[in-house]
């Protein structure tokens, strides 16, 4: 059993954290470490985890009864802020017709029609309830679509996915690179049999050549390539200029699939995501967090002659009892209007604006090495002074320091990602004040990160 207590950096257990450290203790005998998604038991950090009482706006506050400042928003979807007033109002509005039929509903025909609006790529939509889905069929469905000169099914084989993006948690996308191009990747969890794990080729993210390696030893036999446009699953790492647009004509000379996973980025970066700001259409998108507004909702999309491929109009099954719930539909819709209505990027990106430069500020103020990638209102404080452009670079990065950083913000009441491979996620909720407070603590945790060898 994980015993972990709460402590700030200096390693004292603080008067702040006890009923966290209590509850931790007792989730740690019913689920598994404790938590129902490893990352929130805070093994990234070395701490033990901070259990939420609520959140309002750009504020969470735990059991113990701590405020902070969130740049977590449930890993994404948030980006309207906690609890908002019309989010909430459409939740209550659905919940009183009841909370699932497992059938049809208006809601799910809307939301299809405010996420094609917005991605000149999708001409239709399935709806799922988690971004692990929305991929896993992605992939299934590239498997089988068959440009028409290939007769019925081409069936291809494999996938090329790049090291450092997370897909979720189906077989074929918990690997690493295995020892060769040839040999496909290796399983990178248990329960992922090497037969699953060969079908998938692992390549470093922003790599040209690599890319057209993997094109050259499985030629006419991938599927597909899944890519997260701007990668934020080893902290944010932005596309080198023309990657993505190499990626996009690799699979067009080889009757490819290019799936953008839009999960973290799609009406985060723009309405219409990394697609509408980098100008390279995916064949499938997969989108997820925002698009349920908080609530289980995720979907893939893409052209009409792809997606009609799915059950029932296809051969490729795909289905879901909760698919397109009504309440998270709703505050879906609710969501998206809004972003689709007011000045909300412009917004975003002043304020993660203004907290990059100040955070590089702070850092340059205090003598300490970081390099901060930003896109839009994502961003990744790194503790180097080097670029960081693929997963090998954010592993060499001082790992150590990031979890004193981590330890000592959230004693500042600054509630970051409690690891060095996530991001930061900027909200229409963070107010100037908020920004100017953290800065104000990043300035004191680096001056202390600094004093210490
Ligand atoms: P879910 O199955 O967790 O809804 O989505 C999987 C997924 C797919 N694609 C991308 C780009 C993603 O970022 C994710 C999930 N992201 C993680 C953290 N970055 C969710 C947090 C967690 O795993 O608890």
């Amino acid at each position: 059993m994980i015993e972990r207590q709460r402590t700030d950096y200096r390693g004292q257990m603080t008067e702040k954290s006890n009923k966290s450290a209590q509850a931790f203790a007792e989730a740690c005998n019913c689920l598994p470490g404790g938590v129902n998604s490893p990352v929130r038991a805070f093994g990234g950090v070395d701490i033990g985890p901070v259990f939420v009482a609520g959140a309002k706006g750009s504020k969470i506050h735990d059991i113990d009864g701590n405020e902070y400042i969130d740049y977590v928003g449930s890993w994404g979807p948030m980006i309207l802020g906690h609890a908002h007033p019309e989010v909430l109002k459409a939740i209550g509005a659905a919940v009183e017709k009841g909370t699932s039929f497992g059938a049809p509903t208006l809601a799910e025909t809307a939301l299809a029609k405010k996420i094609i609006a917005a991605f000149d790529s999708i001409e239709k939509v399935r709806l799922v309830s988690s971004g692990t889905e929305a991929v896993m069929t992605a992939i299934r469905l590239a498997r089988a679509y068959t440009p028409k000169k290939y007769g019925r099914f081409a069936n291809r084989p494999y996938i090329i996915k790049m090291a450092g993006c997370y897909h979720g948690h189906s077989d074929s996308l918990l690997v690493a690179a295995g020892s060769g191009l040839a040999e496909g990747a290796i399983a990178s969890s248990g329960g992922v049999p090497d037969s699953i794990a060969k079908l998938t080729v692992v390549i470093p993210y922003n790599d040209i050549e690599a890319a057209k390696a993997a094109f050259g030893t499985h030629k006419g036999k991938i599927a597909a390539v899944l890519v997260e446009p701007v990668a934020a699953n080893m902290g944010v790492v932005p596309p080198v200029e023309g990657y993505l647009q190499t990626l996009r004509n690799l699979c067009d000379q080889d009757d490819s699939l290019l799936i953008f996973d839009e999960v973290i980025t799609g009406f985060r970066l723009a309405l219409g995501g990394a697609q509408e700001l980098f100008g390279v259409k995916a064949d499938i998108t997969c989108l997820g967090k925002i698009i349920g507004g908080g609530l289980p909702a995720a979907a893939l999309g893409g052209r009409a002659d792809i997606m009609d491929m799915l059950a029932p109009t296809g051969p490729v099954y795909q289905a879901g009892t909760l698919s397109g719930n009504p309440i998270a539909t709703a505050a879906a819709n609710a969501t998206l209007d809004i972003l689709t209505k007011e000045d909300c990027y412009r917004r975003l990106e002043s304020s993660a604006a203004m907290l990059e430069a100040g955070l590089a500020d702070a850092a340059k103020e205090a003598g300490i090495a970081v390099t901060i990638n930003r896109v839009g209102s994502i961003m990744s404080c790194f503790f180097t002074e080097r670029e960081v452009r693929n997963f090998a670079d954010v592993q060499s990065t001082n790992i150590k320091r990031f979890k004193r950083f981590f330890a000592e913000m959230l004693e500042q009441g600054i509630y970051l990602a409690p690891s060095a491979y996530e991001a930061m996620f900027v909200s229409l909720a963070h107010s100037k004040a908020d920004i100017e407070k953290t800065i104000e603590a990043a300035k004191s945790c680096f001056r202390k990160i600094k004093s210490e060898k």
